[in-house]
């Protein structure tokens, strides 16, 4: 793909442009992967999205003024266990194993960017002008994602909001693109890579250093190395050491039962080891039948329940099934005066006093299903200080940030009425 040009040609003139990659057929193949890949990312984050539960509490929701946007949300389920892990995991591993096609696709276009005279038409126009949209948010939504899964805090609070309504424009204007662009990429890939013919193509080619098939595999080969990078994000053991690319830094979970994946220290939430010692912390469990304060030992002493679950965070990392043992949490309702068939939503909060995810809204849904714990103990020993000694929360197929650690007081009931 050799770059030789005249400084006197403008790139606003077609000769500027002279890969001989560049073409009807590269463009649509491109195309039509990221036709595929985008659908199932948009789809994909639309689940994240309902999985946060916003409907539930004005807690869960980062995105309060979503109005129509919000029509399709559903109560998130607990099954299958693994459900928001799956979810997630493709969501963000898609997102960057298409880079490069997205890079690539945008590079094969781009000569019309500078085409001139700007508009021939409005009709032109409309086309230009829903094309910066296209492209914009195209950008913005793999920008802002991938920031939000590298470096955490680069946006205080608001990634949801900015991730969640840049996804919705830009989607619009790729769904009107598709249906304009779908009929002419088919026969451009019926005609294939040696009838190209049409704008894209260069006027005074370059010598080819490339075919653009191979270029293609050069793509994809980008694409695989991103994968093989990525992917392992979503184990623990020796497949998380392939994810080159995850962030790193992160506290070292060490070896042991407590082993796994640490997304936020117990030092970092400004978690005092005195406030979760055994003679000061108590559970406060509030529902219709009052209060009830618990001690570590008298939970210890309730009927106690194991259930093997990961941790899956937005962030698209996940942990393999750890082996979370405790009191569930349709007992702790119970405790609180609702039949445990009839458990009612929960508030969650924990001991941290500042800082985001530490409350969250649990479903109706969530507290009745029997693998919801208040786990005291992961994989045979007390939780490690980092996973949340002396309480966490661990529910089914729930995104990571509704398993809250440190757990001081849980309110069943009616959340419009526990939120203020
Ligand atoms: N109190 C509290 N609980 C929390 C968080 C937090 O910041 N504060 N982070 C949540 C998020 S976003 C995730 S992904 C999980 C991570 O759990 P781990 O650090 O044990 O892997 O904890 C959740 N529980
Ligand atoms: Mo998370």
């Amino acid at each position: 793909m050799s770059r030789k040009f005249d400084s006197v040609v403008p790139p606003t003139s077609p000769a500027f442009w002279r890969s001989p990659v560049r073409g009807p057929w590269f463009t649509s193949v491109l195309g039509v992967v990221l036709l595929f890949g985008i659908t199932v990312l948009f789809v994909t984050g639309l689940l994240s999205y309902a999985a946060y539960n916003p409907g539930l509490s004005p807690l869960n929701d980062k995105t309060p003024d979503k109005g129509l946007l919000g029509f399709y949300l559903f109560d998130w389920p607990t099954r299958p266990y693994w459900l928001y892990r799956l979810t997630q995991g493709v969501h963000v591993t898609l997102g960057i194993t298409l880079i490069p096609v997205l890079l690539a696709k945008l590079w094969s276009v781009v000569p019309k960017l500078f085409a001139l005279p700007p508009a021939r038409s409005l009709a032109h126009a409309l086309e230009r002008i829903s094309l910066l949209t296209l492209v914009g948010g195209v950008l913005f939504e793999f920008v802002t994602g991938v920031l939000n899964v590298q470096l955490e805090y680069v946006f205080p609070g608001s990634f949801y909001p900015l991730h969640f309504y840049g996804a919705w424009v830009f989607f619009a204007a790729f769904a009107l693109h598709v249906v304009l662009r779908a009929p002419a990429a088919v026969r451009n890939l019926r005609r294939g890579a040696l009838g190209d013919s049409g704008e894209l193509v260069a006027v005074r080619p370059a010598a080819p250093t490339v075919s653009r098939r191979g270029a293609l595999g050069v793509v994809g080969g980008a694409s695989a190395l991103l994968f093989a990078t990525t992917a392992g994000r979503g184990f623990d053991g020796p497949l998380r050491r392939t994810a080159l690319l995850a962030p790193h830094g992160w506290a070292e979970p060490g070896s042991g039962p407590g082993g796994f994946q640490i997304n936020k220290t117990a030092a970092s939430r400004g978690i005092d080891p005195r406030e979760t010692a055994e003679e000061a912390w108590r559970l406060v469990v509030a529902g219709p039948a009052g209060t009830v304060r618990l001690s570590r030992p008298e939970l210890l002493r309730l009927p106690l329940h194991t259930a093997a679950l990961p941790i899956a965070c937005v962030e698209g990392w996940s942990t393999s099934d750890q082996e979370w043992r405790g009191v569930r949490l349709r007992d702790l309702a119970k405790l609180a005066g609702h039949a445990a068939d009839a458990a009612p939503d929960v508030l969650v909060e924990s001991l941290q006093r500042r800082g985001a995810f530490r409350r969250a809204a649990l479903s109706a849904a969530q507290a009745r299903d029997p693998r919801s714990l208040l786990a005291l103990e992961v994989n045979g020993a007390a939780l490690t200080p980092d996973h949340g000694y002396p309480a966490r929360i661990i529910v089914p197929a729930a995104p990571g940030v509704l398993n809250t650690k440190w757990v001081a007081r849980l309110t069943f009931g009616d959340l419009r009425e526990a939120v203020r």
